[in-house]
């Protein structure tokens, strides 16, 4: 078991967030993931195709440059058929998502599940607050407010959750897809930003943001990442990520999140997807079988209709420090 040093663990602990280089190996465990998003670019190409939304499949193009002109020409987004999560609003019993068997791999991956569990422990549960983001290079994005395909604003993971997190430790685990870099979108953090507690947020556009006067946005850290890379977050680190600013680029990424087995996830709508990721008091309860997971997700997308949109978070736009 590998996991961190004590000097990387001292290192997170006092700067609230670690980038761990050579985690995972892109060829063994992003290259499943790549293919099963190859097959799913393949059915939205033909579908915009007959529809005449675009000239060509442009089948013969590399994923990334695949899929942002497809965006481009068809000034439509589908960052939602690419992520293992759901919108927080309006979900429809056919929204798209993203389930396959080498994602589930991926979030159970032991070299990662080692590291994990030198900051929380032998008993890790998988929070089901995650995403895929595709940043697609600002002139193929159709929508700035989605934060799967856009810069993010500054915030703190624990203010996007419902505060029965609050006293939860929740691990964010965020991993380049591919190169991450200053001019695609890398990520940048506040170091020792996560000592103050939960800052105030405010609702912009489809997310939640710090406001700028309680962010100390020159200290921000920029975090250039290469892929088999891991950075580790506190639920309290201040962060955001960049534009993506170059031509052709698709910055793509996973954030995951870990926390000790039986505290709340702070997103209750989502409960039932999460599950029980490596157990040493408890072997018999890990999940193990992809198509559980699977399952799980899309009862919680069979619920969600039925109900008016759940709450994902505390923030109101008419409180005063959101003036
Ligand atoms: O990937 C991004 O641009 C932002 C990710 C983020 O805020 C997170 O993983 O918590
Ligand atoms: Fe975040």
């Amino acid at each position: 078991m590998p996991g961190l040093s004590a000097a990387q663990r001292q290192q997170f602990e006092e700067e609230g967030f670690l980038v761990v280089e050579d985690v995972l190996d892109p060829a063994r465990d992003f290259a499943p993931v790549m293919d099963e998003y190859r097959a799913i670019l393949d059915g939205i190409a033909d579908t915009l195709y007959a529809e005449g939304a675009i000239s060509s499949r442009y089948e013969h193009l590399p994923f990334t440059e695949r899929i942002t002109e497809i965006c481009a020409q068809s000034k439509r987004e589908f960052s939602q058929f690419f992520d293992f999560s759901l919108p927080q609003r309006g979900v429809k019993f056919d929204t798209p998502m993203y389930t396959g068997p080498a994602m589930f791999r991926l979030l159970a991956n032991p070299r990662l599940l080692d590291v994990v569990e030198s900051v929380i422990g032998p008993e890790i549960y998988s929070c089901p607050v995650q995403h895929t983001r595709m940043k697609l290079p600002k002139r193929a994005v159709s929508n700035p407010a989605n934060g799967l395909i856009a810069k993010i604003p500054w915030h703190q993971d624990n203010g996007v959750l419902m505060p029965e997190a609050d006293e939860s430790s929740i691990l964010t685990v965020w991993m380049p897809f591919n190169a991450a870099t200053i001019a695609n979108g890398c990520l940048q953090v506040v170091p020792r930003s996560h000592r103050v507690g939960l800052v105030d947020h405010c609702p912009v556009g489809g997310t939640v943001a710090i406001p700028d006067k309680l962010v100390e946005e020159e200290r921000a850290l920029p975090l250039p990442m290469q892929p088999g890379s891991i950075l580790l977050m506190t639920q309290r680190t201040v962060h955001s990520s960049l534009d993506n600013v170059t031509p052709d680029q698709v910055r793509i990424s996973f954030d995951l999140r870990f926390q000790p087995i039986g505290q709340p996830t702070g997103r209750p709508a989502f409960a039932q997807a999460g599950f029980v990721a490596r157990s040493a008091a408890h072997p018999e309860s890990v999940i193990s079988d992809p198509a559980v997971w699977s399952r799980n997700w899309l009862a919680v997308r069979d619920q969600l209709p039925a109900d008016d949109d759940p709450a994902y978070n505390r923030w109101r736009a008419d409180a005063a420090v959101c003036a």
